[in-house]
């Protein structure tokens, strides 16, 4: 980020291209020896003079898509028009939520604006709208940020006006009573201010923002969740997400890009209760601009984004595959959802990374599309689920749950763990196997005449319908035929029998 007639690049040791001018900043004499102590001036630098020429309709994107630079040298008026929309979109697979939204999308538009441009904001509430809401943008310099000239009731709209001081990268997000609820319920989004001169150039610029998300029901429990005030309240979150979806940034909604190439990623958190560790598992972020803010730090491995705050990473791919964007506290992207993609293709370079293209143990199920799933969660919620549905279904969720250790084709590992496929022990009692799903199984066991003596953890985390489409999966496969196992049989074992101690519900 240039800043008034210095450069970020100063810091890296490159020439500043002119004398320092804000009366702030350390006479360059002082910056030879030891990285400078540049001041951008803030706020009191932001005024860029009077708006010049016609005012500008801001273009806004939805996620992950970046506005492109706005290539402007003068101060702009830029109108700027949102509208809120109360959407039920899919949470997960087979779940759906009725999020509010900025612009129809979680996260909400994202606005690109220049330094010392002046914002006309107006804001719409769209008239199938249940709820008032508001707007509080942290790029506004004023009280409420907005949020008290912007109160709008459904079929309504507010308009206030704005100029943008200070460059950086902000999270807005609605601020009306209850203020975490609509936070909650997906209302937020980013606002960029380019510094006067622009970012560096970069072959991409994505747009993701994490959020926790709290549904009466348990993880990916199907249907039309309802939002937990005392789940938010407690901070249980019971997705955390990038995007909105856990199929927001997976499979084929992948972000893409190739080898050689440079990429940004505007990486804001909305919360409402989460601070997100965020991590590119695979690659080492060149460049964070930590908090948003206007310094660089170099080589990180995993920066930290409050809730109600935002970053800008850039790093240069060097080697094909697929990268994940995961919130390193980890649990949450195994086993709440925040995990997205990145898919680099290009010419490997075995001198930099000589492994495997698609590491599945981090991908497992989400590497393909869940349509089984979408499917199966279908047939279940109008009763005319079939077996090959649930077969169909049961092999994705097999595949990231269980052949980690039963291994892809159900063979086992010869004294360590005990083969699925033709095994007499599995097709002997059906609800024992749903037992062992839920309780897991320790102690000698015979499969097939050979002994194992070991432990399987609960796999109790898993839904009624998922165990039941596993079972009914591995049931059916690797050789063995039997009946379906229905969620009902699931439900009913699950009742039924204790969870050992520190087992998932
Ligand atoms: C962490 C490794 C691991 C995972 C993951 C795992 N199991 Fe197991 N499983 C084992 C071990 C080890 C045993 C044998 C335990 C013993 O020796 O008492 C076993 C035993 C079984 C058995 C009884 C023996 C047999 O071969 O018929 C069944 C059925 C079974 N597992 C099903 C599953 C299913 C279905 C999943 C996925 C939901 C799963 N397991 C996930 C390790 C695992
Ligand atoms: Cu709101």
């Amino acid at each position: 980020m240039r800043i008034h007639g210095l450069t970020l690049l100063a810091l890296v040791g490159c020439q500043a291209p002119g004398p320092a001018v804000h009366p702030g900043a350390p006479p360059a004499a002082a910056m030879a020896s030891v990285a400078p102590a540049t001041d951008t001036g803030g706020s009191a630098a932001g005024d860029l003079g009077p708006v010049q020429g016609a005012p500008i309709e801001a273009a806004l994107t939805s996620p992950p898509v970046v506005p492109p630079p706005t290539g402007r040298k003068v101060p702009a008026k830029v109108v700027v028009n949102l509208e809120v929309r109360e959407l039920t979109l899919p949470i997960s697979t087979g779940v759906d939520y009725t999020f509010w939204t900025f612009g129809g999308t979680v996260p909400g538009s994202f606005i690109r604006v220049r330094q010392g441009d002046t914002l006309e904001f107006h804001l719409r509430n769209h008239p199938d709208s249940k709820m008032p809401h508001n707007i509080d943008l942290h790029a506004v310099t004023g009280p409420g940020g907005g949020a008290a000239s912007s109160f709008t009731a459904p079929g309504h709209e507010s308009r206030f006006t704005f100029k943008a001081l200070n460059q950086g990268i902000f999270v807005y997000h609605c601020a009306t009573a209850p203020v975490g609820m609509h936070v909650a319920n997906g209302m937020y989004g980013l606002i960029l201010v380019e510094p006067p001169e622009g970012l560096r150039r970069v072959d991409r610029e994505f747009y993701v923002m994490q959020g926790d998300f709290y549904t009466v029901g348990k993880y990916r429990e199907k249907g039309l969740q309802p939002f937990d005030m005392q789940k938010a309240i407690d901070e249980h979150a019971t997705y955390v997400l990038l995007n909105g979806s856990e199929g927001a940034l997976v499979g084929d909604n992948a972000l893409k890009a190739r080898v050689g190439e440079t990429v940004r990623i505007f990486f804001g958190n909305g919360g409402p209760n989460l601070v997100s560790s965020f991590h590119v598992i695979g690659e080492i972020f060149d460049r964070v601009y930590a908090e948003g803010g206007t310094r660089y730090q170099e080589n990180v491995q995993t920066t930290l984004v409050p809730a109600g705050g935002a970053t800008i990473v850039e790093f240069r791919l060097e080697v094909p595959g697929t990268y994940l964007l995961v919130d390193h506290s980890i649990f949450r992207t195994f086993n709440k959802g925040a995990l997205g993609m990145l898919k680099v293709e290009g010419a490997e370079n075995k001198g930099i990374y000589s492994g495997k293209e698609v590491d599945s143990v981090y991908i497992a199920d989400k590497a393909e599309s869940d349509e089984a799933i979408a499917t199966a969660a279908e047939g279940l919620k109008a009763g005319t689920l079939t077996t090959e549905q649930q077969i169909e279904a049961g092999g994705k969720l097999y595949a990231g749950t269980c052949s980690a250790c039963h291994q892809a084709e159900g063979q086992g590992l010869p004294s360590v763990f005990p083969p699925l496929a033709k095994s007499d022990f599995l097709m002997a009692d059906k609800a024992r196997s749903i037992g062992i799903v839920l309780n897991g199984l320790s102690g000698k066991v015979t499969v097939n005449g050979a002994d194992f003596n070991s432990v399987m953890p609960p796999m109790s985390q898993l839904n009624d319908d998922e165990v039941a489409n596993i079972l009914t999966f591995v049931r059916n496969r690797f050789g063995n035929t039997g009946e379906a196992v229905s969620a009902a049989e699931v439900k009913a074992v699950r009742s039924q029998t204790p969870r050992p101690p520190g087992a998932a519900h």
